[in-house]
């Protein structure tokens, strides 16, 4: 079915070793799709929506025990312990081709297998790869040819060639007991069996763009990053492209797609990606950035009107929804949704649920799947070939104290060590505890596929390939007072710090130098229309002294478990800024 013969070769060989009742390969096509949809919906592993208010739109409802990534299930098989590092779970190569692949020997029988081809990128673009899953969840190629260019551009852009990423998935029995997401790196190839969930199981998202592409990205100089990519627009109509990484539960899709308050409304925020970054140095020695990924895979809680318009216009045609409760009406809901809740509802569950109980009506990490052409904010550029050159990259993190609004690095590899020491208060959203500070550097704990410190070595060694770097700064739209209440508005009103950001860049906008690298100095600010008093600045802005010093030791003990593979650099960062404190 494929001219390609290494592709066929390859998906013959999985064939043998899965023997599935038959084999299908995806064009992405509109028949295709609907008759995934046809046999979803006859299967009862997708429902209808109300098809007046929400035409095209499903939803799926997971196994109540798959519903999010699972990182202790996630491995970096690479030859090496040592190249996985200590923020990976490591198997040998050989070890996970016993263990997992032997879950795979015979797992399709009575199925069907799905062979997906999907283009990561723009259709032309240099800097697109292919990847190829073969599957046998009807819901993964749904969502892939949502979230990816699935069949023709991909198998365009491949031609003879073998440089293909290898995706095997299976839902297998779906038992967390045999449930495994593995990488091989060396080989470009992805082994998932056991999930059907999002990151575990649509592998172009963050185990091909992500582990698989950081990876490649290393040994051919260029960088995936776990970033949103947005061009904020003046009045006067220039755009400045920015990129920015935060870990979860930071608001990272609301900022890609921000709509500017009332007071700032000249101003405009054009969305190029939410989720995944791949940048390479151009010609003209900028760093040029493309969204590889062809929709958003977004989380619904806390999603409305007020949160994120864009959003909420985007979602009422082609949408995939999974784990969301719905109304009486037949219509998808979430906790945080707009308007009043629901008296009674189906949850995610499919269960019946009253709004005077407990529980929660959609899963917390309940999602929507909807193409990214469908977002009123999405920029003309978004599939530019060449991607758009990148001025700023901003690391940000969820702090309640210690961290400033903004800052700005001193220099390049200041801003990598600002990065490499990013960290953030876990939320009710996550496992675990609330309120614990994570060090989650670049917001790439969760993909990284190699060992952190490498990456950071990589990543300093990429200034030498770029004359016009982007400047680095990083934001904490968390800050608290005392009496717990947010220091900043935050949503539409970041505008402001985009703003200073932007400033700073042209080398205009006025700032204070701290230990910590550059504040707004005051009056830099815009405040204009905003109920934030320039008193009230400070506490926003202030760089405590003793609260940092903590932070220092902190970060020397995070920094002691690479070992010798921590770059000189990053540690003769953490000493500078410890000298910088015990001058201030
Ligand atoms: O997404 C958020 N952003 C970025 C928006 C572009 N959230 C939601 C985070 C959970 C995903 C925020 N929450 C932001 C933010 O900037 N800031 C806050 C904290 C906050 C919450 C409520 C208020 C203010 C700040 N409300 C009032 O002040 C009335
Ligand atoms: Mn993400």
């Amino acid at each position: 079915m494929s001219t390609n013969d290494k592709l066929s070769r390859w998906v013959e060989e999985v064939e043998r070793t899965v023997c599935p009742d038959e084999v299908r390969w995806c064009d992405g096509s509109d028949e295709e799709n609907d008759r995934l949809i046809q046999l979803m919906l006859a299967e009862g592993t997708l429902h209808i929506l109300n098809p007046r208010t929400y035409p095209d739109c499903y939803l799926h409802r997971s196994h109540p025990t798959d519903v999010a990534r699972t990182e202790h299930l996630t491995f970096i098989c690479a030859s090496q312990k040592e190249d996985a590092g200590p923020t990976n779970n490591w198997m040998s190569p050989a070890e996970a081709r016993e263990r997992v692949g032997k879950l795979f020997q015979g797992c399709m029988k009575g199925r069907v297998m799905y062979v997906v081809p999907y283009l990561m990128g723009p259709t032309g673009s240099p800097y697109s790869r292919v990847g190829v899953e073969i599957t046998d969840s009807p819901y993964v190629v749904a969502n892939m040819r949502i979230m990816t260019r699935m069949g023709r551009p991909a198998l365009d852009h491949l031609g003879t060639g073998a440089n293909f990423v290898r995706g095997l998935h299976s839902l297998g029995d779906l038992s967390p007991e045999r449930r495994f997401i593995a990488h091989f790196p060396e080989t470009r190839e992805i082994w998932s069996v056991g999930s059907g969930y999002g990151g575990n199981a649509l592998l172009g998202k963050k185990c091909h763009a992500l582990r698989i592409g950081s990876w490649t990205g290393r040994q051919e100089g260029w960088l995936a990053e776990h970033m949103l990519i947005l061009g904020l627009e003046s009045p006067a109509g220039d755009v400045m492209y920015i990129a920015a990484a935060f870990p979860s539960a930071c608001g990272k899709t609301n900022l890609a797609m921000l709509v500017p308050p009332r007071s700032q409304e000249r101003w405009k925020i054009w969305t190029v990606g939410d989720d995944i970054a791949w940048m390479h140095p151009g010609d003209d020695g900028r760093l040029y950035a493309i969204n590889p990924e062809a929709g958003f895979f977004g989380v619904a809680p806390g999603t409305s009107a007020k949160t994120n318009p864009n959003a909420m216009s985007m979602l009422k045609r082609n949408v995939i929804f999974t784990n969301v409760a719905v109304t009486e009406r037949n219509e998808p809901w979430w906790e945080g949704a707009d308007g009043e809740l629901p008296r009674r509802a189906m949850d995610w569950q499919g269960k019946r649920w009253l709004s005077d109980g407990k529980e929660k009506a959609a899963h917390p990490n309940s999602r929507f799947t909807v193409p990214a052409r469908q977002c009123p904010s999405i920029s003309r550029e978004w599939e530019n070939p060449r991607g758009v050159p990148i001025s700023a990259i901003i690391f940000g993190g969820r702090r309640a104290r210690l961290t400033p609004l903004v800052f700005e690095a001193f220099t390049w590899s200041h801003g990598v060590f600002v990065g490499a020491t990013m960290a953030s208060e876990t939320t009710a959203a996550a496992t675990g505890a609330v309120g614990v500070v994570r060090r989650d550097p670049m917001a790439m704990v969760p993909f990284c596929g190699y060992n952190m410190a490498d990456y950071w070595a990589h990543w300093l060694a990429m200034a030498r390939r770029l004359r016009h770097p982007p400047k680095l700064f990083h934001v904490n739209w968390f800050r608290r007072d005392p009496s717990g209440k947010f220091l900043w508005p935050g949503y539409g009103e970041n505008l402001r710090v985009l703003r200073w950001i932007r400033d700073r860049v042209q080398g205009r906008g006025e700032a204070v130098e701290t230990p910590i690298g550059f504040v707004p100095a005051a009056g830099s600010l815009e405040l204009d229309g905003l109920d934030v008093t320039p008193a009230a600045l400070g506490p926003l802005l202030s760089v405590e002294q003793e609260p940092w010093k903590d932070e220092v030791r902190n970060v020397k003990e995070y920094f002691a478990k690479f070992g010798s593979r921590l770059p000189a650099a990053l540690a003769a960062e953490v000493e500078e800024l410890s000298q910088r404190l015990r001058k201030a």
